[in-house]
């Protein structure tokens, strides 16, 4: 029924546009790259079999041109676009787009992600799908008389949310109805700041949870599985750190319960391709469903270890109209996998963004690591975008093997030139809160406030003092870049720029 792809056209870049073009010379697909001026000499450029401009540096002139990308796509005669994530990934417009243009999407339809994109539309379909999520309201807020309402029926605390919202922005704990008035305004006025949206909805706060996600797969027959759970608690200002696959608070009894809710949500909203839902567990081990991520997720590669399942492959698949070639019985997890987001980013230095030259880059290998990386020593990190430099996966038996075998490959990795987080990693795993898995959503915060002195001592090494005073001049124009966005729109100061374009733009990861 479906013509097979034959050429993808990969609309991102980074690690990610590499691993996504390295699936497409296994399938024996030709592959195409696109890219901005500051990633002319990227990876993912030189990788694939051909390689458009798209313009300027700035993501907004790059890789958010969704008009610029169609008409390489029809230019490079691609069948199929495939969008990462970030960027153009969760737009339901460029999806529709795409659908328009007769160039497959390699992802959810428009109109399932519309249905899943607004927290407030997802917490409808979650109820009609019959999932447990967190007490409150699944409407937008209409007055102050209503906030009350609600919440005294929850009970506080409670959390306002907005509806179009994620990575916790226009999100607000309210202790008490003293405090409602006031948090209701700001978080209304910043959700209509950050997202065109002041729509405001409110939930009970959940003290402490774990972030635990379930990886779903649907095929256009009609079939949907569940590959699992990932832990995603260790976390810092709703960026993710650290993850691991399978969660060690989840037993199977609870991941047949958290899968099969979400595979009734995928089914409820016609989802098809890879998704994640993503819930809230509680220290009794509840599960409350949050929202839908869809798209595949910077995390995928632990789900892949513990199934031994190409996700990037079964989305293509999916993408052209193959049915799975699997059921949920034949998904088996085996073993454990941890994954270390490494960044260009100085945990010594308030993680300010550390670009510029890479000048010595040896890189972690041996048993049960893989690393999906999008850097090269000589390469420059521009400071136009997220930071991930690279990912590294540990896979072992065990967790603790996994975490022994991480620490191992923590030792043999070595960026020069810039700063990067990798000891923070060598910190975490050595925690004994870690080890024994006692996390939540507030554990790396908890880490960070009690080592703030201790981890200067195994500070980031430097290659020599000129590259030193370089990262900080970098990091000087990088801030005064982002108190003059502060002025200009009156934010708080964003993580950094990057970071800023995929707030105003409402993308995230
Ligand atoms: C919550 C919560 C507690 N109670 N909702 C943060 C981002 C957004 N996706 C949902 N978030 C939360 N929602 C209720 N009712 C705590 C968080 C939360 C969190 C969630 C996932 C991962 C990290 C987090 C860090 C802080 C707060």
């Amino acid at each position: 029924m479906n013509k097979k792809i034959q050429k993808v056209l990969v609309a991102n870049r980074g690690e990610i546009a590499l691993r996504i073009l390295r699936a497409c010379r296994e399938l024996g697909l030709s592959s195409v790259a696109v890219y901005s001026d500051a990633d002319r000499a990227s990876l993912h450029v030189g990788y694939a079999d051909e390689a458009y401009r798209l313009g300027p540096s700035a993501a907004t002139e790059s890789y958010l041109r969704t008009d610029r990308i169609l008409e390489i796509a029809r230019q490079s005669g691609a069948d199929a676009i495939h969008p990462g994530y970030g960027f153009l990934s969760e737009n339901a417009e460029f999806a529709a787009a795409c659908e328009q243009a007769g160039v497959r999407f390699i992802g959810p339809s428009s109109s399932a992600m519309r249905m899943l994109g607004s927290k407030t539309k997802a917490r409808q379909t979650a109820d009609a799908a019959d999932l447990p999520r967190v007490p409150g309201s699944t409407q937008a807020l209409g007055s102050l008389a209503e906030a009350k309402r609600v919440a005294l029926d929850v009970g506080y605390p409670v959390m306002l949310k907005a509806a179009a919202g994620g990575g916790g922005k226009g999100m607000r704990a309210v202790a008490s109805e003293s405090e409602l008035a006031g948090a209701l305004e700001n978080a209304t006025s910043e959700a209509e700041r950050a997202f065109g949206s002041g729509e405001v909805y409110i939930e009970k706060l959940i003290q402490q949870p774990r972030h635990i996600e379930i990886q779903l797969l649907a095929d256009h027959h009609g079939n949907c599985v569940y590959l699992g759970e990932r832990e995603c608690s260790v976390q810092r200002r709703h960026q993710k750190v650290v993850e691991e696959a399978p969660s060690a608070a989840v037993d199977e009894a609870l991941r047949r319960r958290m899968g099969s809710a979400a595979v009734r949500l995928a089914q409820a909203a016609g989802y098809t391709n890879a998704g994640t839902a993503e819930f809230l567990v509680d220290a009794e081990r509840n599960f409350y469903f949050l929202e839908m991520n869809t798209r595949l997720q910077v995390e995928h590669p632990v789900t892949e270890l513990v199934t031994g399942l190409d996700l990037v492959h079964l989305q293509i698949q999916i993408a052209q109209g193959d049915p799975l070639p699997f059921t949920q019985q034949d998904v088996v997890l085996r073993g454990h996998a941890i994954e270390c987001r490494i960044y260009a980013e100085d945990p010594e230095n308030g993680f300010m963004p550390s670009p510029g030259k890479i000048t010595r880059l040896l890189q972690a290998s041996g048993p049960g690591i893989r690393e999906d990386c999008g850097i090269y020593e000589g390469w420059t990190v521009p400071l136009d975008y997220d930071p991930i430099l690279s990912k590294l996966i540990a896979y072992a038996p065990t967790r603790a093997l996994a975490i022994e075998r991480m620490l191992r490959a923590l030792q043999e990795y070595h960026v020069g030139g810039i700063a990067t987080n990798v000891n923070l990693f060598r910190r975490i795993l050595s925690d004994r809160g870690f080890r024994s898995a006692e996390i939540d959503t507030g554990y790396l915060e908890r880490l960070l406030a009690e080592s703030s002195t201790s981890t200067l001592e195994s500070g980031a090494v430097r290659d020599n003092d000129a590259e030193n005073a370089a990262t900080i001049a970098a990091a000087i124009f990088e801030q005064s870049q982002i108190a003059a966005e502060t002025k200009e729109n009156g934010n708080a100061a964003p993580a950094n720029a990057w970071k800023a374009t995929g707030r105003r733009e409402g993308m995230r990861l």
